[in-house]
Order: structure tokens, then C-alpha cells, then sequence
């Protein structure tokens, strides 16, 4: 809460092409909160870096992921839309969260120990602190609710953890955030091993779908999606293939479970992967065009990102001065 207004605060790596699984997890969630609150969303780029990453690649990757904050309907007037990088606070207050974390708790991160043994051989200290940054991220914005996917749940759960902490010795410093996990995009899984979250980083191409893929590649993808062999399109634990395209199809589509098995009853699984694929493609068409608009002029991006860090920085400021003036650091 910020002079009254609540606030939703939310961010996604430029660490690879954005999936529909970022889209429906998180992004398209975000304008849900664009009228009655005050929402800060930003490309978290040194989150990235916890991973290798070509210099080249994660610039474009760092424009092409504020556009897509605006083609997925942010508007950046109702919105700030910023690069963490361009606002230090965001290091500054990380590295004073850090003495407030405890090794045991950085280390039951699932997201660690999932990347950890990906990366074996880069198991960074970033990537082990990586949550004090994240909560640093949202804690520096006094924020009430932070969309995300299901697997972000976790860190925001840990945020809450330092927030307490600190507020318990220091009162009143910060308030304390909730996770906010959309029912149905709450988990998109792989297209290729529906019992694996969907990811940006997968180097098989097949098994996610991008936000900026075509039309036939995006058809193509879903034709080929793993299922069983099985013919009845139903929503049932033991066949998650099928269960996540039906997610995926309410979704895009807005209808229910029981509305779906009903439309495709009697039909194989090849008239309905098509039609998941349709609706998808549908459903982007608007975000591409206006995406391909917008990456267009890098000037007009600049612009905005400064706009957006100028805006970050004032709130950061407050509440960073709060946080030094309170643990005795002198203010010259
Ligand atoms: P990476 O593969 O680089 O770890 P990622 O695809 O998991 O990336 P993030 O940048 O870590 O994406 O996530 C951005 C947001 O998208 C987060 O809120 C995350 O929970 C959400 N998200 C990512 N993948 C999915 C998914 N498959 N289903 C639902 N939400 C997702
Ligand atoms: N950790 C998140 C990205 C992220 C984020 C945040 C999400 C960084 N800072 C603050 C919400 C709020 C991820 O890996 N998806």
C-alpha cells in the first residue's frame, strides 16, 4: 500500500521467448489490477543473469519483453512498465534482505534445486540468493498482490517470511505481500512431457508454445502434442496430456471443463488438439500485431523504459530511505 492505494507488483525474466505459459500464468493477469491499483511491472534482467546469457541476445530479449507488457494490454500510462536494472534499489535493498535470510530457507527453494541441477556447472551464489532479490523486487513497492504462476508461489511465500521478519524487528517497514495464482493459467505444462511445467528455457522448441509463434507452427505444435491413447477428450488426473490442451483451450476460450467434454464428445483427439491450435492462434493474433508495432521503434521503448524507471525509482527511494534510516545507517 502506497498513500493508500494498493499495489500489484509482478515481473518475468527476458531469459528466453515468452511462452503461453508466461501469458496465461502471468501476463495476461496483470491488467486485471490496472484500474483500481497501482501496478509496477518490470522485466527482471538481473534475475536473468543467473544464467548465462549472450549480451546480445538479452537486450533484444529485454525490449522485446516490455513490448510485450504492452501488446498483452498493460497500458504504460495506467502502468509502470520498467527494466530492474535501471532502477539500483533493487540490488541495494537485495543485499540487505540477504542478512535477514536464512542459508536453510534459500536452500528448500524448489526453483534452486531444480536449476541448480540443470546448470551444474554454474550453481552461482545469484542463483542461490535469487529469491532476496525477488522479494527486494516487491517488498521496495510496498506491494498487496503479486500474479503470478504456480511456481513463483513459493518465493512469494519466502517474501512474506523476510517481510515479517524485518517488520517484527523494525515496525511498520514493509507490507506484506500475497501471491495471487490464477485458477485455471495457473500451471501450463509441456507440450512434449505434460507432467513438466511449460518453460522458456526448454531447448525443445515442440514442446512449448511461444507467444510470437505463427499460425501453422502454432497448430503444428498442438497436433503433435503428447497424449494418450486414449480417444475421450475428459478432464482426468491420469491423462495430463489431455488435460492440459482442455486448460489451455478454456483459457483462450473462457469455457468450462464440463462445456468442453461435452463439445468434443464422440470426436478424436485430432478434431480437438485442431481446435485448441485455433483458438490459440486466434487469441495471439491481436498481442502479434500490435507486438510487431511496437518492436518497430526501439526509440519509442527507450522512451518508455526511462519513463517507467523514473517512475520505479521515486517509490523505491522512499521506501529504501525508510529501510537504511531504520537498521542506523547515517544519512548525510
Ligand atoms: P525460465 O524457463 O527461464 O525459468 P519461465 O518460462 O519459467 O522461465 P519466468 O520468467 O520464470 O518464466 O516466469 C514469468 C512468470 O510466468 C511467472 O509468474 C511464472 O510463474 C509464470 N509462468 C512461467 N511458466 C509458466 C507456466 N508454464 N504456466 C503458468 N505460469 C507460468
Ligand atoms: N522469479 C520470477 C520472476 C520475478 C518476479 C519478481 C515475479 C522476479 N521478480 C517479482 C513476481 C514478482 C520467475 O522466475 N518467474
Amino acid at each position: 500500500m502506497f498513500n493508500d492505494q494498493k499495489v500489484s507488483f509482478s515481473g518475468v525474466q527476458p531469459s528466453g521467448n515468452l511462452t503461453i505459459g508466461n501469458y496465461l500464468g502471468a501476463l495476461r493477469n496483470f491488467s486485471h489490477y490496472s484500474e483500481a491499483y497501482k501496478c509496477f511491472y518490470c522485466v527482471v534482467d538481473e534475475h536473468a543473469i543467473t544464467v548465462r546469457q549472450n549480451p546480445a541476445d538479452l537486450r533484444r530479449r529485454t525490449y522485446e519483453t516490455l513490448a510485450l507488457y504492452i501488446a498483452c494490454g498493460l497500458d504504460p500510462n495506467k502502468n509502470t512498465l520498467y527494466v530492474q536494472s535501471h532502477v539500483h534499489e533493487h540490488a541495494e535493498l537485495a543485499w540487505i534482505l540477504d542478512c535477514f535470510t536464512m542459508f536453510g530457507e534459500l536452500s528448500r527453494m524448489t526453483q534452486f534445486k531444480d536449476k541448480s541441477a540443470k546448470h551444474a556447472d554454474n550453481v552461482n551464489a545469484g542463483l542461490f540468493t535469487y529469491p532476496t532479490l525477488m522479494a527486494a523486487d516487491i517488498l521496495l513497492y510496498q506491494t498487496d498482490v503479486v500474479p503470478v504462476g504456480i511456481d513463483q508461489k513459493q518465493h512469494v511465500e519466502l517474501t512474506r517470511d523476510i517481510a515479517n521478519r524485518f517488520n517484527q524487528l523494525y515496525p511498520d517497514t514493509f507490507t506484506v505481500p500475497e501471491p495471487v495464482v490464477s485458477s485455471t493459467g495457473m500451471k501450463i505444462m509441456s507440450l512434449a512431457e505434460p507432467t513438466k511445467k511449460m518453460s522458456k528455457s526448454d531447448e525443445n522448441v515442440n514442446a512449448v508454445v511461444y507467444i510470437l509463434d505463427d499460425k501453422d507452427t502454432i497448430i503444428r505444435k498442438f497436433k503433435r502434442a503428447v497424449t494418450d491413447s486414449d480417444t475421450e477428450v475428459r478432464y482426468a488426473d491420469e491423462k495430463p496430456g489431455i488435460q492440459n490442451l482442455i486448460n489451455i483451450y478454456s483459457c483462450f476460450t473462457g469455457k468450462k471443463i464440463p462445456e468442453i467434454e461435452q463439445e468434443f464428445r464422440g470426436v478424436g483427439y485430432g478434431e480437438f488438439k485442431l481446435a485448441v491450435g485455433e483458438a490459440c492462434s486466434q487469441a495471439l493474433e491481436g498481442v502479434q500485431n500490435a507486438f510487431k508495432e511496437l518492436m518497430s521503434d526501439k526509440k519509442q521503448l527507450e522512451d518508455l523504459m526511462k519513463k517507467g524507471s523514473e517512475e520505479a525509482s521515486w517509490y523505491a527511494r522512499r521506501t529504501l530511505g525508510k529501510v537504511r534510516k531504520k537498521l542506523g545507517f547515517i544519512q548525510l
